[in-house]
């Protein structure tokens, strides 16, 4: 029986540092609407969509840091996901015309791992608790969450991958042109930067999306924000099988929509990404006992 839901990517344009969060929540609930329309059961939005990506600001006035804060009314949170892999530097660059990426400053590293829940009422005839044998894949589906740049580190699908994870959700803010924090071996010129920043988003959620058996649904915030600040688009929703099947056109407030089915998540997970049968964690100890690189001896 397939297991068919209607997810979508609420892609959104730039939002500036004095966009009034009234304006901002504005276009929020029209993108939902427009999703809904479409049918949508789950919608998911880019990180940091209440504000501009302020991390590449040095902000210092407590009243401005504490108005990106945002509370989600309790209750009705059904998971939380804190950002484990923060990218960037705790000061800024020498380079005063370096787009900074201040996330080490203003947050810490999550510490709520990576663990995977059911979404409750989305598919018909989702097996519960206590109803006979438990057979996999017939359940509540199970979603997984990341933001931005933990989609880059397949550690973090892994985890969700041994959950059996059938859908990775990431929002997203990626720079479209910033040597100063990627390095410049090669110089490029901001198109070719761009193009390889959304090529590079695409890769990892399709490489992982197939190594993991799963869909994903990346959620960009794209677009020119606080005037010169390049953001990536590229929101998409990607197969098991590691195709695009649905991909913004803009780089404005879009939503990009599928009708995904959970059963297409079985072959992988029963066939060739058959963990049980064959991953061989003797083998993987380096994983999670270092951090750094510890090249071979030299010859
Ligand atoms: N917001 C982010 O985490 N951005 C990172 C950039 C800085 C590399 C990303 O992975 O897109």
């Amino acid at each position: 029986m397939p297991r068919t839901i209607k997810i979508a990517a609420a892609q959104m344009g730039p939002v500036h540092r004095d966009s009034t969060r009234q304006d901002t929540l504005s276009r929020m609930i029209k993108l939902l609407q427009s999703a809904s329309t479409r049918g949508a059961q789950l919608v998911l939005f880019p990180e940091a969509a209440f504000t501009t990506f302020f991390p590449r600001h040095l902000i210092s006035a407590q009243e401005e840091l504490d108005s990106v804060y945002y509370s989600a009314s309790q209750g009705k949170v059904i998971a939380k996901y804190r950002k484990v892999h923060l990218p960037g530097t705790k000061e800024p660059f020498e380079n005063p015309d370096a787009v900074n990426q201040l996330e080490k400053r203003y947050f810490e590293p999550g510490n709520l791992g990576f663990k995977a829940f059911r979404a409750p009422d989305l598919v018909l005839g989702a097996q519960k608790k206590g109803a006979g044998s438990v057979r996999p894949g017939k359940g509540d589906p199970i979603m997984g969450m990341m933001i931005c740049n933990d989609r880059r580190w397949a550690e973090g699908w892994r985890c969700y991958g041994l959950q059996g994870v059938e859908v990775v959700l990431c929002g997203y803010n990626t720079a479209g042109f910033a040597p100063d924090l990627w390095g410049t071996r090669k110089p490029m010129t901001q198109e070719q930067a761009e193009e390889d920043a959304v090529f590079h988003h695409k890769l990892v959620m399709q490489g992982n999306s197939y190594m993991n058996s799963c869909f994903s649904v990346s959620a960009a915030k794209a677009g020119l924000e606080d005037g010169k600040y390049d953001l990536i688009g590229g929101s998409c929703i990607t197969s098991p099988e590691g195709h695009v099947v649905a991909e913004a056109q803009t780089k404005d407030d879009e939503v990009v929509f599928a009708e995904i089915d959970l059963e297409d998540c079985r072959q992988g997970k029963e066939k060739t990404f058959d963990f049980d049968r064959h991953r061989r964690i003797d083998q993987y100890s380096p994983i999670s006992l270092q951090t750094g690189v510890i090249e071979p001896e030299l010859l």
